[in-house]
């Protein structure tokens, strides 16, 4: 007999879809005491998360976050709304005694972000944040070569995500689907948005950012504000870049923009260690490129890994070898790590606290990009 584990979705956008699509397929391809139950979604907007109730299965719908985080027929609470309000959910849910899943950034800064780790902690409750990309098979890859000492002593770790989609000026900011340009609701604009996964990733790989120096950049100035209908400040940052020395050592090198015409999400990182390199590019995704300086050098060079056989990371869970999974998949992994973790009592990671970690170190940066000095991250892994 199966556990149920009754859902509460808050927010329908993307992410809903993509942590909804996650719950439906969970029992599917991973084998688990808990089964997942589409119990509630919640959203104000009452028409609209009727559709996706009935589109994506749930049971009922709420347009009270308090009611569906409160209710006693939900386990999990799946938060999925803009970065403002994740603070308040997180903390009522934790007191209700629910599970947590809280999509990323955790909040919009460090000081929101800490009374949320206190809430899960006191509470006892299992809690993670959706940086699903550590679930590619690709990048869970990379980490196991990185733990067996494939690459030695690391030197360097250089990382992009670029998008273009913001370059008009006459993207308006706020509101549906717009609030990432928005620094009220957002508190950041590609740090929090897009860095955020590249240094969640990059921690994870190779250990804790210390220092960081930074240049943002906000190339709009003004745009109309959705809500309002008026022309209002632009207070995100569009582009930044930043270096940041490692715990071990190792120098790193991070860029990202909405303005790199021509891409829509090439996120991509290189490790470069004594003995070898890694390389990822998300629009590749199910390849690893590894570079082993240890083998003869008449046959040494970069080899492409096709990251799909059963033995590589989560591959043994879908299909034979040679056929590949995609973007949705990095979610569905995570989901279930979270829920055997939940079953183990070995928590998942990022839990709350470790994406504190990452809060920290994009906080540290946009100070940096503010002063353009060097700023300590604080972060202890
Ligand atoms: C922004 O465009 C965005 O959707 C991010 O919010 C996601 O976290 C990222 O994975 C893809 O890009």
């Amino acid at each position: 007999m199966s556990t149920p584990l009754r859902v509460a979705m808050i927010g329908y956008g993307f992410m809903g879809r993509a942590h909804s699509n996650a719950y439906k397929r969970l029992n599917d391809f991973f084998t688990l005491d808990h089964r997942a139950v589409l119990k509630v979604a919640c959203a104000r907007n009452e028409e609209k998360v009727k559709a996706f109730a009935e589109n994506w299965g749930y049971e009922r719908v709420e347009t009270d976050w308090r009611k569906a985080v409160e209710a006693p027929d939900v386990d999990l609470v799946d938060i999925c709304t803009p970065n403002d309000t994740h603070q308040e959910i997180a903390i009522a849910a934790a007191k209700a005694g629910k599970m947590i899943v809280c999509e990323k950034p955790l909040a919009r800064s460090t000081a929101e972000a800490e009374p949320m780790v206190k809430a899960v902690e006191e509470a006892g409750v299992p809690n993670m944040v959706w940086f699903n990309y550590r679930r590619v098979p690709a990048i869970s890859l990379a980490k196991q070569l990185i733990d067996e000492g494939r690459l030695g002593r690391v030197f360097h770790l250089r990382s992009n995500f670029l998008q273009d989609w913001t370059i008009s000026p006459d993207v308006p900011q706020g509101g549906a689907a717009l609030w990432r340009l928005d620094a009220q609701a957002a508190g950041s604009g590609v740090t929090g948005d897009l860095l955020a996964h590249n240094i969640d990733t990059a921690m994870w790989l190779n250990g804790a950012i210390t220092r960081v120096t930074a240049r943002t950049e906000t190339f709009v100035k003004e745009r109309k504000h959705q809500l309002t209908g008026k022309m209002e400040p632009v207070g995100i940052d569009d582009a930044c870049l930043f270096i940041a020395e490692f715990a071990n050592g190792s120098l790193g090198l991070f860029e990202s923009t909405r303005y790199a015409r021509g891409h829509k999400a090439l996120k991509t990182f290189e490790i470069n260690g004594e003995n070898g390199s890694v390389g990822f590019n998300l629009e590749e995704m199910e390849y690893l490129d590894y570079f082993d300086y240890r083998q003869d050098s008449h046959v040494r060079g970069w080899r492409r890994i096709h990251v799909t056989n059963g033995e590589h990371p989560y591959m043994g869970h879908y299909w034979v070898p040679g056929l590949v999974i995609g973007y949705e998949h990095s979610f569905l992994n995570a989901l279930a790590d979270f829920v055997r973790g939940v079953e183990t009592g070995q928590p998942a990671q990022p839990d709350f606290r470790n994406a504190l970690q990452t809060q920290k170190v994009c906080e540290a940066v946009l100070e940096s990009g503010r002063t353009g000095q060097w700023v300590s991250t604080g972060v202890t892994l």
